[in-house]
């Protein structure tokens, strides 16, 4: 296994699409492994492969309290196939380091997806898995944060990130 880099934002391949996968071959496995160490190491809830330069489709998250059993979630090819309600939360991105800023999104979702056996799986979340799913998947959408935010918080946001990357 191996801690990969993580994009940060500007960075043009986090405006890639992740493509589908055909296969949940020995190679995919491995680039979830990848990605589950990296996730886990950064700390994050989440990471999709875009984040990493691997324009597939496919994300991780766990949500589990430090005091919780870890509880790794794989979705490849994941389709949202319905929202309800809306809701607000703050919301970090690890393209975005020490940026945190309130996102409005649907406040349940439901997502079909195939987990790591490569087997359909579908699930309906709200809370922080169910603001974490719609996270990601705007990852392998090529949508980031940032693009939910107002033009002034937005701008401000931007200009963090550059001056940032000079540190
Ligand atoms: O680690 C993360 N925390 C987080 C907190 C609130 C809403 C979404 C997230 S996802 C983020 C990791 C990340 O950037 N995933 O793409
Ligand atoms: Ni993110």
């Amino acid at each position: 296994m191996a801690i990969r880099t993580i994009l940060h934002y500007p960075d043009p391949r986090l405006r890639e699409k992740g493509l589908p996968i055909e296969s949940v071959d020995e190679r995919i496995r491995t680039l979830i492994d990848d990605m589950a160490e990296t996730m886990y190491a950064a700390p994050g809830v989440g990471l999709a492969a875009t984040q990493i330069g691997e324009a597939v489709s496919l994300f991780v998250i766990d949500v589990a309290d430090e005091e919780e059993p870890s509880e790794l979630r794989v979705f490849i090819n994941p389709e949202i196939v319905s929202k309800q309600g809306k809701s607000c939360s703050r919301e970090g991105c690890l393209s975005f380091p020490g940026i945190s800023e309130e996102v409005e999104r649907a406040a349940q979702v439901t997502v079909r997806a195939l987990g790591r056996d490569g087997k359909p799986f579908e699930i309906t979340a709200d809370g922080l898995l169910g603001v974490a799913i719609q996270h990601e998947y705007d990852h392998l959408q090529g949508k980031l944060m940032i693009d939910h935010l107002g033009v002034i918080k937005r701008r401000i946001v931007h200009r963090q990130s550059l001056k940032r990357d000079l540190e």
